[in-house]
């Protein structure tokens, strides 16, 4: 009898993982409890996989061999809670993947910047033409690209939520950018728990391998000393040279990795800011540790536009540069966005509070920002915050009346930034819609 494979959700994660599954030859079942997209029941009946929507067949269910959950359901699901129970081994859709690829793999992962370096590496390794895949939080699920196609190497982007799911897989490279408070809901709201489920990025890694992490992170070093770190270090710091590893001089970036030694100009690179610099510096020793050339990776990051909604330059109105941050959904990202901004600031920010401490944002508030456009459905938090630090408050609860009160305070030669530092579940879908909106009406009051 074939082993059971039952397969928790059925959005991108779950049907790729079904997919392999079937392809593997297990008895397979995809349960979801909602509904399952048009375009993954086609492919899912393309390959002749059972599923179910609208609810979960616990009996079934509870007689799995195995369970690959997908990485949007919380433990706390009752389902979730009955697997485990009865002792059924549940993994996420990496660590199933991971068992039928022989690719070797790159991981990149942190509180911020994982899109951004993800989409970086996974650049200087096509422009060099390596047969490169793209995977994880990001893109096409690596399960269903592991099923149809062969790469000699994936670029995965993974999640504290993926990487809890992960147990026998060891990435070739591993990235960890930072740790910052975020998604606490998912960790009975224990900072440590977050941060120990970001450094499984490095158990299973081996001598041969590499780990590159941020060795300015207080948070990253206090749990590099709890645990045994077997791969080779490549630390990166904006500060300290280091004697292998990534570093800033002035306006340099050098790079002293794997026996290889080169600059990187930052006033070449078209991404702006010190975490911009974290990203790169954290992509060029990963693109080493595959092989790459150096000139090559110089300029691949020169040539690097960005991604859409991180610090992206959406328009000029009235000699006023709008610039759309929307996927700055915690204090983190938008204290980056604010460092590097030069332009006196209006800001707009709020939206749905993740629990937000926004004492780390008050000297860069102070100093550059005059005008605060609170944008949600309550923002007496975000007004309480600033008051008396920016001079001038406005509330507005829908994004025209936040862009016409943003427009009407800036002044020739300001900048209007949306980094929202909360979620965008209040007024939009998404912060891709929240983003999208931004940029829409830029677009309609440009002459
Ligand atoms: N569902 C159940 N039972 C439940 C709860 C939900 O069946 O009890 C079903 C839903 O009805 C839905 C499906 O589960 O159909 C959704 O699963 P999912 O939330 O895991 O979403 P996917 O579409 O599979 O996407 C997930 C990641 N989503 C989350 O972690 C929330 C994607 O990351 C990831 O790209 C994808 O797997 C491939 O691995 C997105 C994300 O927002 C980009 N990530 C978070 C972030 O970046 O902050 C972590
Ligand atoms: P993630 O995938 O981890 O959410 P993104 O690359 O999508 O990361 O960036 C999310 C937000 O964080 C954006 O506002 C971006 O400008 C900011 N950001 C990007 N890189 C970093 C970094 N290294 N440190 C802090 N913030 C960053």
């Amino acid at each position: 009898m074939s082993k059971r494979v039952v397969v928790l959700g059925g959005g991108i994660s779950g049907y790729g993982s079904a997919i392999l599954a079937q392809k593997e030859g297990f008895e397979v079942l995809l349960s979801d409890s909602g509904r399952i997209a048009d375009m993954y029941k086609a492919r899912l009946d393309e390959w002749n996989v059972r599923y179910e929507e609208g609810g979960h067949s616990e009996e079934y269910i509870l007689g799995a061999d195995e369970v690959i959950k997908s990485p949007g359901i919380p433990d706390k699901a009752p389902i979730v809670q009955k697997i485990r129970t009865k002792g059924i081994p549940v993994i996420s859709e990496m660590e199933f993947a991971k068992r039928y690829s022989t690719a070797r793999t790159v991981c990149i992962t942190g509180s911020n910047g994982k899109t951004t370096t993800t989409s970086l590496i996974y650049k200087i390794l096509q422009d060099a033409g390596v047969n490169v895949g793209l995977g994880g939080n990001i893109g096409e699920s690596y399960a269903y690209q592991v099923a149809t196609a062969e790469f000699d190497w994936y670029v995965l982007e993974l999640s504290s939520f993926q990487l809890d799911g992960m147990f026998d897989f060891g990435a070739d490279v591993g990235v960890l950018m930072n740790i910052t408070p975020d998604h606490l809901d998912r960790y009975d709201y224990k900072f440590e728990n977050y941060a120990a489920s970001k450094l499984r990025i490095t158990q299973n890694q081996t001598a041969d391998d590499q780990f590159i992490y941020m060795a300015d992170d207080a948070v990253i070093a206090e749990q590099m000393t709890q645990r045994t770190i077997n791969a080779r270090r490549l630390p990166f710091s904006k500060c300290d040279a280091q004697s292998e590893g990534a570093w800033i001089d002035g306006e340099m970036i050098r790079i002293k990795a794997l026996g290889k030694e080169f600059t990187i100009d930052t006033r070449r690179m078209q991404i702006k800011g010190i975490h911009n610099c974290y990203n790169a510096m954290a992509a060029a020793m990963a693109a080493v540790a595959v092989g790459v050339e150096p000139e090559k990776i110089v300029a691949s990051i020169e040539s690097f536009g960005g991604v859409e909604h991180r610090l992206e330059r959406a328009g000029v109105i009235d000699d006023v540069e709008y610039i759309n941050d929307s996927k700055a959904t915690n204090v983190d990202s938008v204290w980056y966005a604010l460092e590097s901004m030069t332009k006196p600031l209006v800001w707009i920010a709020g939206g749905t509070d993740k629990g937000n401490d926004y004492a780390p944002l008050v000297e860069f508030a102070r100093a550059k920002i005059h005008t605060l456009v609170c944008m949600g459905l309550d923002n007496a938090k975000l007004v309480e915050s600033f008051t008396g630090i920016i001079p001038n408050i406005i509330s507005t609860s829908s994004l025209d009346e936040a862009m016409t009160a943003a427009r009407n305070a800036a002044h020739s030669g300001d900048a209007v930034l949306l980094s929202p530092a909360c979620a965008s579940f209040d007024l939009f879908k998404n912060y891709e819609h929240r983003g999208e909106m931004f940029k829409q009406w830029v677009a309609n009051h440009q002459k």
